[in-house]
């Protein structure tokens, strides 16, 4: 894991989310200039706790709270201004300077408040037509991606033309207040109090989503870049980037517990394409990997526990790890941690490295299973398979390993942790195939192991 001169890192979750990955970004923004959020949107929740202090990042590169580093927003983010405006100014009134080192690609698929309605409107349909809901943030993510993919989407550039701006949102919202007429009865439609400025009778206004958006270009200009072009150029100052990935492979949308996906692709080839930058310049894939198996939303999960019971192994890692989610702040499922699965990570990452976060949640557990394949269909396979079907079908098999007593809370020396935390950790290793290179022991930044 050292960090020389021009070598890149990609930081990716390897599970569900929610691994630690903000934490270990930050960590390893000590020796970065430059920080890159590539996919996803304000869907991510990314906690920091410096000196005590907490701080929760949802768009903003997690490189921000180190001075100097630059941070980008690249062209596979989906942006929401108002977030953006909303959490930099959050930021900056704790005290950190953030507009001066924000870079904003103009290419970036522009999430207006009608990709938040519709991606409300549609889980309620799911449920209606009797489908379960896939458990979105409600953040207009899913919607902001087919608009791009389907070629009508509004991006950052054009904010800084605003009748090309008007004409493209007509077009779209005559799109989609027609689908909302033809297949839904409105009057059933819920419409959330921040939404209600833009909607009338379930129907989409354009005056509100127009002047806001035109009042929001005037603030995103300064930050507004070619970051393809910046971080091509920021390599060849021999600048070491950080791609900070956000969710997890598990809702990657290609190779993840498809449909309970989210709508982009987490995994670490998608750096390039999401940043503008050749697939060379990845040097190493860094995988975080909680201790243990959390999931927030609906979609199968092979070793999930009951934990909602006091006394349960499930409750213990819900309660110590304050299993919630930081954006939406909803209880996250928890689970025995799937050796599996992160098969099947390691493998579409192309991992170099693995970092275990969360390792002292499982401080007095008295034993800890360890899923290392599955039961599916009369057959045993030693990988997660593709899909949501085949995956809630699977019935895990487990290792039974012996939990420990002592606390590794703020443990910096592997050579420090209990025996069995060890044992733990390599048979992980050995499973996977890839070596651990950094253990977290607690929020704080500086309670890290570095192993190699
Ligand atoms: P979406 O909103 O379309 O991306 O939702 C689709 C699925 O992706 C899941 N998803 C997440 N899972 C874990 N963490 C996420 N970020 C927040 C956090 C979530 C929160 O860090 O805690 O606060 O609830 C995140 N973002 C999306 C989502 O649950 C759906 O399963
Ligand atoms: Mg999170």
């Amino acid at each position: 894991m050292s960090t020389t001169k021009g070598r890149n890192v990609v930081v990716v979750g390897t599970q569900w989310g929610d691994e630690g990955k903000g934490k270990l970004v930050d960590w390893l923004t000590e020796s970065a200039q430059g920080v890159v959020r590539f996919h996803g949107g304000h869907n991510a929740g990314h906690t920091l706790v410096i000196n005590g202090v907490k701080t929760a990042l949802h768009l903003v590169p997690s490189g921000i709270m180190r001075e100097g580093v630059t941070c980008y927003i690249a062209n596979g983010v989906v942006v929401s201004v108002a977030k953006l405006i909303e959490e930099v100014q959050g930021l900056e009134a704790a005290g950190v300077q953030v507009r001066e080192r924000l870079r904003v690609s103009e290419a970036c698929p522009l999430i207006l408040p009608l990709h938040a309605y519709l991606d409300i409107v549609r889980e309620f349909a799911r449920e209606r037509g009797g489908q379960q809901r896939i458990g979105t943030t409600g953040r207009g993510i899913g919607p902001a991606y087919e608009d791009k993919v389907a070629r009508r989407a509004l991006r950052v550039q054009d904010l800084l033309h605003p009748e090309r701006f008007a004409a493209k949102l007509r077009d779209l919202l005559d799109l989609y207040n027609h689908v909302l007429r033809e297949y839904l009865n409105s009057s059933e439609l819920p419409t959330p109090e921040v939404l209600q400025p833009y909607v009338e009778g379930g129907q989409l206004r354009f005056d509100p989503i127009y002047e806001e958006a035109m009042r929001h270009a005037e603030w995103l200009r300064p930050m507004i870049a070619d970051v393809s072009v910046e971080l091509n150029a920021a390599h060849q100052r021999g600048e070491n980037l950080l791609f900070e990935g956000a969710q997890g492979t598990l809702l990657d949308v290609d190779h993840g517990t498809y449909p309970y996906v989210t709508s982009s692709n987490c995994v670490a080839g998608n750096a390039a394409a999401g940043a503008g930058v050749g697939p060379g310049l990845l040097h190493y894939v860094l995988g975080i990997t909680k201790a243990y198996c959390t999931r927030v939303g609906s979609g199968p999960f092979p070793t999930e526990l009951e934990w909602e019971t006091p006394g349960t192994p499930g409750y213990h890692m819900s309660t110590v790890g304050a299993e919630k989610g930081v954006t939406t702040g909803r209880s996250r499922r928890c689970g025995w941690f799937d050796a599996a699965l992160l098969k099947r990570s390691a493998q579409v990452n192309g991992l170099t490295g693995l970092c275990i976060t969360k390792l002292d949640v499982l401080d007095g557990l008295e034993t800890l299973q360890l899923c290392v394949g599955y039961e599916l269909d009369g057959r045993t396979i030693d990988i997660l398979p593709l899909g949501a079907d085949d995956i809630a079908a699977c019935k895990p098999l487990y290792e039974t390993l012996p939990g420990w007593t002592e606390s590794t809370v703020g443990v910096t020396e592997y050579a420090q942790l209990p025996s069995q935390a060890r044992q733990y950790l390599e048979r992980i290793e050995a499973i996977t195939g890839v070596p651990i290179a950094v253990i977290s022991t607690s929020p704080d930044r500086d309670h890290t192991i570095l192993r190699h």
